[in-house]
């Protein structure tokens, strides 16, 4: 019987937070039956609902071919219910029902790699935001939460059988198939759920929470690949002990299995004891895989395991609350980051990309509250507003209550909203509540877009030695918020004596109990000041310290005062912050580099050995895309790269034989800790980089040599980007060499797509040998990102060729992988700031895709980018 089929014809509503309503029924139990066979899948499911508030019931449905629907028993026809593409609404339905649905879905052509889908050979789930609709008919919605019970059944050539939960039984279906039952006693959300079925290797090991609880751990992968698993199984373990001792919070299923797969659309995904990696995020070894990308993987792991209380515990209660959970729980996988290795190092990473992506995307069309008011296909919001700005949010938070009320303000969240759906709301009270301080100003910030700007004046009164700090906030009017109200800025601040480099110690007699502690002076007015006595000499005065508001400071420092910050800042991060604003000015602005390069020679000698890593960031020249990113019109991509090579050229010259030594004479083996060997290896690449710059004859050797010789992938893929980009002669045999090495690791292969795509002098012909390379492959979302983000490195190129390259790819992926697309498409936001002609011609091009697109994801971000 072929009820009803309701095949994916897109709607473009736009969905409001102001309507929302509760869920009509909520579902106690569902027991889902997973049949796969090798051209459908078919799926029963069981849900025993009861009515919770007046309305209809409705199960939301997409793609889904409906085989038979029963309510308490007895078969529907189809009078009794209304089908179409987005859900199936049961008339009249009583208080209490259980339906049984019986559906077919195709994962073997599940090319959006949402719902349930194939990958290789295997089968895996990704059902956040909107993925559970396309395996089953069902409230897919986060504020209804269920307990599951998962029967998963396939042939025998796919081994393993998972879903979330404990194992309760497995059996023999005839001699070729097989099943398993999962049940997992958490209520959840449908997002969370999740099944794998396939032919996996697995690594396993044990841990003991706080409470006793022995927990079994398995991580999922290729036999080939399981060698490259210990590191995250370490990161795991090293997530539970951390969650426990910051946070109070223990694990709470007997096992928490990770399954790696090559095709994935984000990085991971937290499902409730199953959580599914992207390879990239979880594949570590030193031998394949860069340091920072070790790095990442230990940062999702935790991300991942902290989702289990900030996310899967208490979730949600609809989508436009994502960044409750996702700010959350990056703001606490970046703390647990911060240790892992130097805390300013990683406070330096975090801000620089919260200033490369979620600055401008905040800055443009895209730009949205961390909460948004409303949209049209959620999977658009999964950006670095919702994620990294939201993570600043609860910063701020810490920042001021400090370590011990924040604390007592997360119990009280979890006390109050363990098992429960709750709103940004819910969380800033129970924060105000444990911690006794009124934090329900800093909803501003969840509710407005935009980048605050501070501005801050300092005056020094000799006569009376004090030093007053004026202060002003402002935001760019938005068209769609005409009521922007100051936020509250918690300022970190130090003083410091020009002569002597030390911190005058700060005493403020205007000084209220929030005013300023710890060195954090609260500015939540449109405009305030505040005064400090007892100060003896015109200071230094060093504000946001380790950024601690995602605002855009304006102060009027002189360039020396920068290059004395850079000097004698005792905070990594704002000694990191004051390179950067000089590099912007000598790059934006015309500034002479002397004051910059003099600081650099006088900090780096004896930083390069205490701490290489930040010695390393002090040679972060800003990229062309940030520094474009800071230009809102008439945006000359050329003048930029030129502007920016010239420095890199002088710092090349004018550091001299520092780079030669420099190179000899540091060894990463030698160091103890990775943190440290991490930045040797940094610090390396950037002299192989300098000495190509000054034309050293012997630079193609050392890379060459090091190429060969490593066994680290950071070091061999530096030196292999110093010959391809520099068109050493040895290039072409680096390149084949590691192709021949490495093509049969998709990881390190991405690399050697990136490597030659991201080269500046990349051409559209070089995109062309690329894409249609044998390896290329257009359903692994890390194969184009290793191309498109390769070629983003150098906006000359983006703004060129790219244009082409990104619209044509789009307007594929609108078909094939929506989600992908839209976030591709996004690289081409900021067109608007362009130059003429090409503002022009790319507005063109942006405005020819739109009748060629019918994605909501694709068709909402075009709208959005063409709407400024
Ligand atoms: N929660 C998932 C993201 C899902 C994205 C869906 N397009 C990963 C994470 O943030 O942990
Ligand atoms: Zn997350």
């Amino acid at each position: 019987m072929n009820i009803a089929a309701n095949p994916m014809v897109e709607t473009n509503q736009t969905v409001y937070l102001k309507d929302y309503q509760k869920p009509s029924f909520l579902v106690d139990s569902i027991h889902l039956d997973i049949q796969l066979h090798h051209d459908h899948t078919n799926v029963n499911a069981t849900l025993v609902m009861k009515r919770q508030t007046a309305g209809e019931l409705v199960l939301l449905g997409r793609d889904l071919e409906l085989k038979s629907i029963t309510l308490n028993g007895r078969q529907l026809n189809d009078t009794e219910y209304t089908l179409d593409t987005e859900q199936l609404l049961i008339n009249n339905a009583p208080d209490d029902v259980i339906i049984e649905t019986q559906v077919v879905i195709h994962p073997e052509n599940n090319t959006m790699l949402e719902g349930l889908y194939q990958a290789g050979d295997l089968f895996v789930t990704q059902n956040e935001p909107e993925g559970f609709r396309k395996i089953t008919f069902y409230p897919d919605r986060p504020d209804v939460l269920s307990v599951f019970t998962t029967r998963v059944e396939a042939d025998k050539k796919y081994p393993v059988l998972l879903a979330n939960g404990n194992l309760l039984e497995t059996g023999e279906v005839g001699n070729d198939r097989h099943y398993a039952i999962w049940q997992d006693p958490t209520k959840k959300p449908s997002y969370l759920f999740a099944c794998v079925i396939g032919d996996l290797a697995v690594l396993k090991d044990r841990y003991t929470t706080f409470e006793g609880r022995d927990v079994s751990m398995e991580i999922y992968a290729l036999e080939k690949d399981l060698s490259k698993c210990s590191i995250a199984m370490e990161a795991l373990k090293h997530s539970m002990r951390w969650d426990e001792e910051h946070y109070g919070r223990p694990y709470d299923l007997d096992n928490y299995m990770i399954v790696a797969v090559s095709q994935f659309n984000m990085g991971a995904m937290e499902n409730k004891g199953l959580n599914i990696f992207n390879t990239s995020c979880v594949l570590a070894d030193e031998e394949y895989t860069t340091d920072a990308a070790i790095m990442r993987v230990q940062s999702v792991i935790a991300h991942e395991y902290f989702h289990n209380w900030t996310g899967n515990r208490i979730t949600c209660r609809d989508w436009f609350q994502l960044c409750l959970k996702e700010g959350l729980t990056v703001f606490r996988d970046q703390s647990f980051s911060e240790d892992l290795q130097s805390a300013a190092v990683q406070r330096i990473d975090d801000v620089a990309t919260l200033k490369a992506y979620q600055f401008p995307e905040d800055s443009g069309p895209l730009s949205h509250p961390p909460r948004p008011d409303h949209f049209v296909e959620i999977n658009n919001f999964y950006t670095a507003t919702v994620y990294e700005k939201g993570a600043e949010i609860n910063r701020m938070m810490f920042t001021l209550l400090g370590r011990e009320k924040f604390r007592q303000g997360t119990d009280e969240y979890f006390r109050r909203h363990d098992g429960q759906a709750v709103t940004v709301e819910d969380w800033v009270a129970a924060l105000t509540a444990g911690s006794g301080v009124d934090l329900s100003s800093f909803l501003t910030w969840y509710n407005q877009p935009g980048t605050p700007q501070l501005e801050a004046q300092g005056s020094y009164d000799a006569a009376n030695q004090t030093y007053r700090l004026d202060f002003r906030q402002s935001l760019k009017a938005h068209p769609r918020y005409p009521d922007l109200k100051a936020v509250p800025i918690p300022v970190a601040l130090a003083l410091f004596n020009a002569e002597t480099g030390e911190q005058f110690s700060l005493v403020s007699d205007a000084l209220t109990e929030n005013q300023v502690r710890d060195g954090v002076y609260l500015f939540d007015q449109n405009q305030a000041n505040i005064e400090f006595s007892g100060i003896s000499s015109k200071p230094v005065a060093s504000l946001l310290r380790n950024f601690s508001a995602p605002v855009n400071l304006i102060f009027n420092y002189s360039d020396e005062e920068l290059a004395f910050l850079l000097q004698y800042e005792t905070n990594g991060f704002n000694q990191w912050q004051a390179a950067q604003t000089l590099l912007e000015r000598i790059l934006l602005q015309d500034h002479p580099a002397e004051a910059y390069i003099q600081a650099i020679k006088n900090t780096l000698p004896e930083l390069v050995s205490q701490d290489p890593l930040l010695a390393s960031r002090l040679f972060d020249v800003p990229s062309e895309g940030y520094l474009g990113s800071r230009i809102d019109s008439n945006y000359e991509p050329e003048i930029i790269q030129e502007k920016r090579n010239a420095v890199l050229d002088k710092l090349a010259r004018e550091l001299g034989d520092f780079w030669q030594e420099l190179y000899l004479n540091s060894d990463p083996d030698t160091q103890h800790e990775f943190s440290q060997a991490m930045g040797v290896r940094a610090l390396r690449n950037i002299a192989l980089t300098m000495l190509a710059r000054q034309g050293n004859t012997q630079t193609f050797d050392y890379a060459y040599t090091l190429y060969q010789q490593t066994a680290n992938m950071s070091e061999r893929l530096g030196a292999l980007r110093v010959l391809v980009w520099n068109d050493a002669p040895q290039a072409s045999d680096a390149l084949a060499d590691f192709y021949q090495r490495f093509k049969h690791e998709a990881l390190a292969l991405d690399q050697w797509f990136m490597i030659q795509a991201s080269n500046p002098a990349a051409t559209a012909e070089t995109i062309r040998y690329l894409t249609s390379h044998a390896d290329y492959d257009l359903s692994t979302p890390n194969r184009i990102r290793s191309v498109s983000g390769g070629l983003n490195v150098n906006p000359v190129n983006t703004w060129s060729f790219g244009i082409e390259y990104f619209t044509e790819l789009a307007k594929y992926l609108d078909d094939k992988n929506p989600i992908v697309g839209s976030r591709l498409l996004q690289v081409l936001s900021r067109w608007y700031t362009l130059s003429e002609p090409r503002r022009t011609e790319v507005k063109q091009a942006l405005e020819a895709l739109k009748p060629q697109v019918k994605s909501r994801n694709v068709s909402e971000t075009l709208n959005s980018m063409l709407s400024i």
